[in-house]
Protein backbone atom coordinates (compact mmCIF):
# COMPACT_ATOMS: atom_id res chain seq x y z
CA UNK A 1 0.00 0.00 0.00
CA UNK A 2 2.70 2.45 0.77
CA UNK A 3 4.53 1.61 -2.60
CA UNK A 4 1.16 2.08 -4.04
CA UNK A 5 0.94 5.50 -2.47
CA UNK A 6 4.64 6.41 -3.17
CA UNK A 7 3.99 5.72 -7.16
CA UNK A 8 1.19 7.83 -7.28
CA UNK A 9 2.76 10.54 -5.46
CA UNK A 10 5.72 10.57 -7.93
CA UNK A 11 2.85 10.43 -10.49
CA UNK A 12 1.60 13.66 -9.30
CA UNK A 13 4.68 14.95 -9.08
CA UNK A 14 5.27 14.64 -13.14
CA UNK A 15 1.96 15.59 -13.64
CA UNK A 16 2.55 18.95 -11.63
CA UNK A 17 5.73 18.83 -13.32
CA UNK A 18 4.14 18.88 -16.80
CA UNK A 19 1.47 21.24 -16.07
CA UNK A 20 4.25 23.83 -14.97
CA UNK A 21 6.20 23.52 -18.65
CA UNK A 22 3.65 22.95 -20.75
CA UNK A 23 2.51 26.50 -21.45
CA UNK A 24 5.92 27.29 -21.63
CA UNK A 25 6.68 24.29 -24.26
CA UNK A 26 3.60 25.78 -26.00
CA UNK A 27 4.17 29.21 -26.02
CA UNK A 28 8.18 27.97 -26.81
CA UNK A 29 6.28 26.12 -29.93
CA UNK A 30 4.59 29.52 -31.05
CA UNK A 31 7.10 31.63 -31.37
CA UNK A 32 9.04 28.91 -32.69
CA UNK A 33 6.36 28.37 -35.50
CA UNK A 34 5.98 32.26 -36.06
CA UNK A 35 9.87 32.30 -36.84
CA UNK A 36 9.46 29.44 -39.40
CA UNK A 37 7.06 30.28 -41.26
CA UNK A 38 9.06 33.39 -43.03
CA UNK A 39 6.78 35.65 -43.80
CA UNK A 40 6.82 36.37 -47.62
CA UNK A 41 8.79 39.34 -48.94
CA UNK A 42 8.71 41.07 -52.12
CA UNK A 43 10.32 43.95 -54.32
CA UNK A 44 9.45 45.99 -57.18
CA UNK A 45 11.93 45.47 -59.82
CA UNK A 46 11.89 47.97 -63.22
CA UNK A 47 13.00 46.08 -66.46
CA UNK A 48 13.00 46.30 -70.24
CA UNK A 49 11.66 43.90 -72.81
CA UNK A 50 10.50 43.29 -76.12
CA UNK A 51 7.18 41.78 -76.81
CA UNK A 52 6.89 37.96 -78.56
CA UNK A 53 3.82 36.79 -77.13
CA UNK A 54 0.56 37.89 -75.44
CA UNK A 55 -1.79 35.87 -74.30
CA UNK A 56 -4.37 37.81 -72.33
CA UNK A 57 -6.75 35.19 -71.59
CA UNK A 58 -4.52 33.49 -69.19
CA UNK A 59 -2.71 36.97 -68.61
CA UNK A 60 0.50 36.26 -69.99
CA UNK A 61 2.70 37.74 -71.72
CA UNK A 62 6.37 36.43 -72.95
CA UNK A 63 9.23 38.62 -73.33
CA UNK A 64 13.00 38.85 -74.16
CA UNK A 65 13.81 40.80 -71.16
CA UNK A 66 17.60 42.82 -70.23
CA UNK A 67 19.53 41.19 -67.94
CA UNK A 68 17.97 41.66 -64.30
CA UNK A 69 21.15 41.64 -61.98
CA UNK A 70 19.56 42.04 -58.84
CA UNK A 71 17.76 38.33 -59.86
CA UNK A 72 20.83 37.31 -61.55
CA UNK A 73 19.55 37.06 -64.57
CA UNK A 74 20.79 37.07 -68.07
CA UNK A 75 19.03 38.43 -70.75
CA UNK A 76 16.46 35.95 -72.38
CA UNK A 77 13.02 35.22 -73.65
CA UNK A 78 10.66 33.99 -70.78
CA UNK A 79 6.41 33.90 -70.21
CA UNK A 80 5.31 36.73 -67.02
CA UNK A 81 1.99 36.42 -65.61
CA UNK A 82 0.64 39.81 -65.11
CA UNK A 83 -1.85 40.67 -62.29
CA UNK A 84 -4.15 42.19 -64.18
CA UNK A 85 -4.82 41.27 -67.90
CA UNK A 86 -5.82 45.13 -68.06
CA UNK A 87 -2.40 45.91 -68.51
CA UNK A 88 -1.83 43.80 -71.68
CA UNK A 89 -4.62 46.14 -73.47
CA UNK A 90 -2.74 48.54 -76.54
CA UNK A 91 0.17 46.12 -76.16
CA UNK A 92 1.34 44.31 -79.26
CA UNK A 93 4.11 42.26 -80.49
CA UNK A 94 7.29 43.69 -80.73
CA UNK A 95 6.34 46.58 -78.57
CA UNK A 96 9.39 47.88 -76.45
CA UNK A 97 8.31 47.72 -72.63
CA UNK A 98 8.80 48.84 -69.42
CA UNK A 99 7.75 46.57 -66.64
CA UNK A 100 7.46 46.38 -63.17
CA UNK A 101 8.52 43.01 -61.56
CA UNK A 102 6.91 41.72 -58.36
CA UNK A 103 9.17 39.35 -56.56
CA UNK A 104 8.11 37.30 -53.96
CA UNK A 105 10.00 35.30 -52.03
CA UNK A 106 8.76 33.08 -49.75
CA UNK A 107 11.38 30.56 -47.62
CA UNK A 108 12.85 29.13 -50.78
CA UNK A 109 10.43 29.61 -53.15
CA UNK A 110 10.41 32.90 -55.52
CA UNK A 111 7.70 34.15 -57.73
CA UNK A 112 7.74 36.77 -60.44
CA UNK A 113 4.78 38.75 -61.54
CA UNK A 114 4.33 41.78 -63.64
CA UNK A 115 2.36 44.41 -61.77
CA UNK A 116 2.85 47.50 -64.46
CA UNK A 117 3.43 47.37 -68.27
CA UNK A 118 4.13 50.49 -70.39
CA UNK A 119 5.04 51.00 -73.60
CA UNK A 120 7.96 52.88 -74.93
CA UNK A 121 8.34 52.75 -78.49
CA UNK A 122 10.46 55.27 -80.13
CA UNK A 123 8.42 57.61 -81.88
CU1 LIG B 1 14.15 35.57 -67.62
Amino acid sequence: MQKLLFSLSTLAIFALFFLAIGPAFAQHQHGAHQHGADPAQTQILVSHGVVEEIDAKNSTIVLTHEAIEALNWEAMVMPFIVEDPSLLEGVKVSDKVRFDLKVTTQGSQMSYQIVDLEVENES
